[in-house]
C-alpha cells in the first residue's frame, strides 16, 4: 500500500480523498493556494504545501508546482480528484514518469476517452451501442450533410474534443448543417486546439444514464450499476441518484455485462463511469467515458455499501478486487443534491462568507462538505460547497426524508440553490420518476408538459 499520498485538489473531494487515506493508514500532503489556505483539506492533511496565488492555472492546474510539491515530500502516488488535472494524461504521465502512481487509469487510457471520436470507435469495436452517426470524424461540412442525411434529422455535431457538453450544435434540417459544422467546428479549434467533429442522430428527451466501472489490474472488471443524472442545467448536474427508475434488474444486468465486455476488450483499470443516453423506448446509447472518480459517486456508495475511494486507492496499489458481481446487488435507493453558493433564480454564483450554518443530519443522512461556520466560499472555483447524500429503503422513503433533510439546511451569509431543490422535490415528475433531461427547464419555465392529467373538475 501506499506510504503518502498528495492531492491534487481542493474542497469536498480532497477531504473525500484524505479521509480514504487516513482510514488505510496512508499518510496525505494537502496542496493549496493562497485563497484556500483556511479550507479544511489544508488542516485536515499531514502535510500541506501552497502551491501558488488563486487562478487554477497557476495552482490547481499548476504541473510543475504539483509535481515538485509531491517530490518534496517524498509521496509515492498521487490522487487528482474530480476535475482540475484529473482527466489530462500528459500529468498522470509525469507522475508516473516521476516514479510516483497516479490514482486513476493509464495514460493511455486517459488519452483514449478524451478523444470522443477515438472513444466512440474503440466503444463500438468493443460492442457497445452507438447512435447512427459518422464513423471517425468529418472530414468537411459536405460530409457532414451527407451522412445526416443518410441517417435523418435531426442530427448533431459534437466536437471530438469536447465532452460533457461542450462543443454541440444541433441541426434539425439540411439548410443548417454545413453553416453548424463551419461555426462549430472554427469554435472547437479556438476553444480546444482541435476543430475535428463528428455527428450522431439526434435524441430529443434523453435522460443521462451512467455506469460505475471498478477494475484491477489483473483483468478482473465489475460494475457497480447505474447512477440516474438527468436533472440537469447547462451541463451542470444538480440532482443525482441510484438505482434509476428508468432501468429494471435485466436491463441493468445487460448494460453491465456489454460495459464489462467493453472494458475488458481494452484493459481498462481503475475506476471509471460509462455515460449512457438513453431515449423514451428504453435503448441506451454509448456517449462519453469519464476515467475520473465522479461527484455523484456517493450514491453508488450508498446503495452497494462500497467505499468507492478507498477501492480505488486500493486498485492503484496494486491490489484485487475482493468480491464477485453476482455478490452485489443495489439495496435501497440515495440521492444526491449538489448544494452550490448561487443564486437560486439565476444561478450566479454567490461567493462570501457563511455567518451560520446548521448541516442536516439523522438516520440515512450524509453530508460530504468542506464548509464550516466562517468559511468564506471564493470565488475563483466551481460553486459547490456541500453534497447531500441522502438514503432510504425505498425511492419514497429517500424523497421523504430528502425534504425533512433540506428543511433542516441552514447556510446563512451567501445564496445556495437549497430552494430549487426543494422545488425539484415537489415536482410531480420528479415524485413520480417520469423525468429526463428537460426537467430543470420544465421547472424553470413552469411547464406543465409530461404531468398527469389533472383530474376532472367536480360536477357543478
Ligand atoms: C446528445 C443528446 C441528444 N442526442 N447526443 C450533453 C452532454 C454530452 N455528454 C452529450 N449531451 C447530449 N448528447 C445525442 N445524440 C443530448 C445531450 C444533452 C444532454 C445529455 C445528458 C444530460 C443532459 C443533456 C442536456 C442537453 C443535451
Amino acid at each position: 500500500m501506499f506510504k503518502k499520498v498528495l492531492i491534487a485538489n481542493r474542497g469536498e473531494i480532497a477531504l473525500r480523498v484524505i479521509r480514504a487515506c487516513r482510514e488505510l493508514g496512508i499518510a496525505t500532503v494537502a496542496v493549496h493556494s493562497t485563497a484556500d489556505s483556511e479550507s479544511l483539506h489544508v488542516r485536515f492533511a499531514d502535510e500541506a504545501i501552497c502551491i501558488g496565488p488563486p487562478p487554477s492555472k497557476e495552482s490547481y492546474l499548476n504541473v510543475r508546482a504539483l509535481l515538485a510539491a509531491a517530490d518534496v515530500t517524498a509521496c509515492d502516488a498521487v490522487h487528482p480528484g474530480y476535475g482540475f488535472l484529473s482527466e489530462n494524461a500528459h500529468f498522470a504521465d509525469m507522475v508516473t514518469r516521476m516514479k510516483m502512481k497516479f490514482i486513476g487509469p493509464r495514460p493511455e487510457m486517459i488519452q483514449l476517452m478524451g478523444n470522443k471520436v477515438a472513444a466512440r470507435e474503440a466503444m463500438e469495436k468493443a460492442g457497445l451501442p452507438l447512435l447512427p452517426g459518422a464513423r471517425g470524424k468529418l472530414a468537411d461540412a459536405a460530409e457532414a450533410e451527407t451522412v445526416a442525411g443518410k441517417i435523418g434529422y435531426p442530427v448533431i455535431l459534437k466536437a471530438a474534443a469536447g465532452g460533457g457538453g461542450r462543443g454541440m450544435k444541433i441541426a434539425r434540417d439540411s439548410s443548417q448543417v454545413r453553416q453548424m459544422f463551419e461555426t462549430a467546428s472554427s469554435e472547437a479549434l479556438s476553444a480546444f486546439g482541435d476543430g475535428s467533429m463528428y455527428l450522431e442522430r439526434y435524441v430529443e428527451q434523453p435522460r443521462h444514464i451512467e455506469m460505475q466501472i471498478v477494475a484491477d489490474e489483473r483483468g478482473n472488471v465489475m460494475h457497480f450499476g447505474e447512477r440516474e443524472c438527468s436533472v440537469q442545467r447547462r451541463h451542470q448536474k444538480l440532482v443525482e441518484e441510484s438505482p434509476s427508475v428508468a432501468v429494471t434488474p435485466e436491463l441493468r444486468r445487460e448494460m453491465g455485462e456489454v460495459a464489462l465486455a467493453a472494458m475488458r476488450r481494452i484493459a481498462y483499470n481503475n475506476v471509471g463511469t460509462i455515460e449512457f443516453l438513453m431515449d423514451e423506448k428504453g435503448r441506451y446509447y454509448f456517449m462519453e467515458m469519464n476515467t475520473r472518480i465522479q461527484v455523484e459517486h456517493p450514491v453508488t456508495e450508498q446503495v452497494y455499501g462500497l467505499d468507492l475511494l478507498r477501492e480505488q486507492i486500493r486498485l492503484a496499489a496494486g491490489e484485487e478486487l475482493d468480491r464477485t458481481q453476482e455478490s452485489v446487488r443495489p439495496v435501497g435507493h440515495a440521492i444526491e443534491f449538489r448544494i452550490n453558493a448561487e443564486d437560486p433564480v439565476t444561478f450566479a454564483p454567490s461567493p462570501g462568507r457563511i455567518t451560520g450554518l446548521h448541516q442536516p443530519g439523522g438516520y440515512g443522512v450524509r453530508v460530504d462538505t468542506m464548509v464550516y461556520e466562517q468559511y468564506k466560499v471564493v470565488p475563483f472555483y466551481d460553486s459547490l460547497v456541500a453534497k447531500l447524500i441522502i438514503t432510504g429503503h425505498s425511492r419514497e422513503v429517500a424523497l421523504r426524508r430528502a425534504a425533512r433533510a433540506l428543511n433542516e439546511y441552514v447556510i446563512e451569509g451567501i445564496k445556495t440553490n437549497i430552494p430549487f431543490h426543494k422545488r425539484v422535490l415537489a415536482d410531480p415528475r420528479f415524485a413520480a420518476g417520469r423525468y429526463d433531461t428537460r426537467l430543470v427547464d420544465q421547472i424553470l419555465t413552469g411547464s406543465t408538459e409530461g404531468l398527469p392529467p389533472a383530474p376532472a373538475a367536480p360536477g357543478r
